[in-house]
C-alpha cells in the first residue's frame, strides 16, 4: 500500500467514504466489452462496406481479421482493464466452419459456439446484438421495411438472435443483453413518418412473441436521433424507443451518442429509473455528427457514472461501451475508453452522495457547490492507482508499453 494511498484513505475517510469498499465494489462492476472495436465494425459475415449510417474512419495498421485475431485483441485489452467485464458480440460475428455459410435468418447456436467456449474460459457472461446493417437485405429499411419479403427477413434475424442469447445465458450462467437498433430512416423529409414506425412496432412484436425467458435475457431497444444519410427521419427515434419498451416491459438503451448536443443521457438516467425496472447503457462520445468517439474522461462522462451510483441502482443498469476508432491502435483505443469509464465510476463512488442531497433538500445550495468544486481537487488518482494495483493491472500510462510491445510483435505482422 503506497504512502500515497494512506493519505488518500484518511483524507476521503474525513467525508465519509471508505476507499477500500470503493475498491472492492468497483472490481466487481462488469463493463460490456464491444467486440467491434477491433475491426472497425467488419464482422465475419460479409465482405463489404460498414452501412446503415454508422461509419469507421481511419485505416490504422493491424485490424483484427479473423476470430483468432480478435479473440487475443481483446484479450489483451481486457487484460489491461481492472476489474469484471462482459463481451458484447453482434450478430454478424458468427463464426462458420469451413465452407459453410448461412444467411442472418438461418443464424443458430452452434455459429457462437467458439466466442462461447472463450467466455466461459475467462468466466464471462455475452451480450448479443442482431445486425440490421452491413448486408444486402438493408439498403433500404429494415424491420420497418414497407417491402414484406425483407422486413419478415430481419423479423426472422430477430427471432434466431433472441434463442442465440438464450443459449449464451444458459452456457455461461450470466443473463444476457440482447439489444435491437435499426438504422431505418430517411434522407429527406418523409411523407409518411407514422407507417414506418407502425410496421417497426409489428416486426418488434413478432421478434417478441417466440417467448423467451426473461430472467436470462433483457431485451433492450436502443434510440436513436439520426444517422448518416437517414438525416430527416429516423424510425426508432427517444419517443418511440421509451414508448415502446415501457409498454411492452422490455428495456431502454440510452446511448450517449444519440441525442441532440445539449441533451445529456446524465439527465435521462433518473427518468427513465423510475418507470423501468432496468436501464441498459452504450457509453460513448459524441462529436460533431458522429456518434461514437473513443470515452474521454470529460465532464458528461463523469456526470453520467455520478448519476449511476448517486441512483443507487446500480445493479439494474448495464453497462457497455460503444465506440469505434480506426485511426489509432485499436487496443489503446479500447483499454482508453474502459479505463476512462472505470475512472468516472471510481470518482463517483468516491463522492459523499448523501451528504450533497442533503445540502440541496436543506437549499444550502453554496455548500453544495463549494463542495462539488473542492472534491474534483480530491486524490482519486491515488485510490485509483491502489484499484489497479489491486487488481494486477498497471495504473499509469506504463499498460501502454505492453500495447506498443503487441502492436510490434502481433498487430504489425497483420500485412
Ligand atoms: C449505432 C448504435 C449501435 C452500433 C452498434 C455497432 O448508432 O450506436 O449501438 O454502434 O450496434
Ligand atoms: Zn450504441
Amino acid at each position: 500500500m503506497s504512502e500515497a494511498y494512506k493519505i488518500a484513505k484518511k483524507k476521503y475517510a474525513e467525508i465519509g467514504i471508505d476507499t477500500d469498499a470503493v475498491i472492492e465494489k468497483l472490481k466487481n462492476v462488469s463493463v460490456s466489452m464491444h467486440c467491434w472495436q477491433g475491426d472497425d465494425v467488419g464482422g465475419f459475415d460479409f465482405d463489404g462496406e460498414l452501412s446503415g449510417g454508422i461509419q469507421t474512419t481511419g485505416n490504422y495498421p493491424g485490424k483484427a481479421r479473423t476470430p483468432d485475431e480478435l479473440m487475443a485483441d481483446i484479450d489483451k485489452a481486457m487484460s489491461l482493464d481492472g476489474g469484471a467485464h462482459k463481451l458484447n458480440l453482434h450478430a454478424c460475428y458468427a463464426i462458420f466452419e469451413k465452407g459453410e455459410w448461412v444467411d442472418r435468418d438461418a443464424l443458430l447456436p452452434k455459429h457462437f459456439e467458439k466466442w462461447v467456449k472463450f467466455a466461459k474460459e475467462r468466466g464471462m457472461g455475452i451480450d448479443f446484438n442482431p445486425t440490421f446493417f452491413s448486408h444486402p437485405k438493408a439498403n433500404g429499411m429494415t424491420l420497418a421495411s414497407p417491402d414484406e419479403d425483407i422486413r419478415s427477413f430481419w423479423v426472422r434475424h430477430g427471432q434466431a438472435c433472441l434463442k442465440i442469447s438464450e443459449y449464451f445465458a444458459e452456457e455461461t450462467g450470466i443473463p444476457t443483453v440482447m439489444n435491437i437498433w435499426i438504422p431505418d430512416g430517411l434522407k429527406d423529409c418523409p411523407a409518411d413518418r407514422m407507417g414506418p414506425r407502425a410496421r417497426f412496432v409489428k416486426s418488434l412484436d413478432e421478434i417478441l412473441s417466440i417467448g423467451y425467458d426473461r430472467s436470462k435475457v433483457y431485451v433492450t431497444l436502443e434510440s436513436k436521433v439520426f444517422g448518416i444519410g437517414v438525416e430527416s427521419y429516423t424510425v426508432g427515434s427517444a419517443e418511440f424507443g421509451m414508448g415502446y419498451v415501457l409498454s411492452r416491459g422490455i428495456v431502454p438503451l440510452m446511448d450517449n451518442g444519440h441525442y441532440h448536443p445539449t441533451e445529456c443521457v446524465s439527465d435521462k438516467i433518473s427518468s427513465m429509473l423510475l418507470f423501468a425496472p432496468k436501464l441498459a447503457l452504450h457509453v460513448t462520445r459524441g462529436v460533431r455528427w458522429d456518434s461514437d468517439h473513443v470515452v474521454i474522461l470529460d465532464d458528461e462522462t463523469r456526470e453520467i457514472a455520478k448519476e449511476i451510483v448517486a441512483s443507487g441502482r446500480i445493479d439494474d443498469i448495464a453497462i457497455a461501451l460503444d465506440y469505434f476508432d480506426a485511426s489509432i491502435n485499436r487496443v489503446a483505443a479500447w483499454v482508453i475508453g474502459m479505463r476512462n469509464f472505470r475512472k468516472a465510476l471510481l470518482i463517483a463512488m468516491l463522492t459523499p452522495h448523501e451528504t450533497l442531497k442533503e445540502l440541496q433538500d436543506k437549499e444550502d445550495n453554496t455548500k453544495r457547490l463549494m463542495l462539488t468544486e473542492e472534491l474534483k481537487s480530491y486524490p482519486w488518482g491515488d485510490v485509483w492507482a491502489e484499484y489497479c494495483d489491486r487488481c494486477g493491472v498497471k495504473s499509469t500510462s506504463e499498460w501502454y508499453d505492453d500495447v506498443v510491445k503487441y502492436e510490434k510483435e502481433v498487430l504489425s505482422q497483420r500485412v
